[in-house]
């Protein structure tokens, strides 16, 4: 059980000053479309074993989250089943002969209420834990996470997921222009691309943190215990 209100955390660029009871982990788009075999991910001609390596940190810092008894939030990226808010261009990108919304191995291409959209087993949200569906990459584009977060006193996030340089990054900046300071584990943040995730994690902790910070579960597990 946490007995102080605010604890450091180890982190780059400096040390983050962490207020569980204002905090939320939000979990992004850990959904069998990007993790597993045959979903949009490995459709883009990605590898996602890349990916795969994040499921471990993350059940951890899940489990010692919830039994803190602290707030999750949970993204996953995909549209309606009727395609409304796909935009055309994003239908479109890539000129791959499979695309967003057509038939794949886990049901209809990052489509709600399909297979392949929903959250990898591992990562199940419990009841109760928001799940934010999101059309974009940004996790706060055109839905009510925001709403969500300032309603409950939450002004500061632990970002996980994937991946680091496309929706964690987004939704990163995100947070940051609306006043969330963000704090990232980068064992629980992965990409297709490990030059991308370094990268992208450089990003967020240059110039004194221009955008968040960069930890390790590690040391925010250290902070929940
Ligand atoms: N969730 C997320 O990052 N969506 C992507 O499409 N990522 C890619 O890296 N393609």
């Amino acid at each position: 059980m946490l007995v102080s209100s605010s604890v450091e955390i180890a982190a780059e660029p400096y040390p983050y000053d962490f207020s569980p009871e204002k905090c939320a982990l939000l979990i992004i788009d850990m959904q069998r479309d990007f993790l597993e075999p045959g979903g949009f991910g490995e459709m883009l001609g990605n590898d996602v074993a890349q990916l795969r390596r994040t499921i471990e940190p993350n059940k951890k810092l899940l489990a010692a989250w919830r039994k803190a008894g602290l707030q999750v939030i949970h993204t996953r990226e995909g549209h309606r089943p009727d395609l409304a808010d796909l935009p055309p261009a994003k239908k479109i990108r890539g000129r791959s002969a499979t695309c967003i919304g057509d038939p794949g191995p886990m049901g209809r291409i990052l489509v709600r209420g399909e297979e392949g959209h929903d959250i990898i087993k591992e990562l199940y949200p419990a009841p109760g834990e928001p799940v934010i569906d999101k059309p974009g990459k940004g996790a706060f584009f055109a839905t009510d996470l925001h709403a969500i977060l300032q309603n409950r006193g939450i002004t500061q996030l632990v970002v996980t997921g994937v991946t680091t340089e496309v929706c964690v990054n987004t939704t990163v900046r995100e947070a940051n222009d609306r006043g969330y300071d963000c704090l990232v584990p980068a064992d629980c943040v992965g990409s297709y691309f490990p030059e991308f995730h370094e990268m992208g994690l450089k990003m967020i902790k240059a110039q004194g943190g221009i955008f968040g910070w960069v930890t390790h579960s590690k040391d925010v597990l250290a902070a929940l215990i």
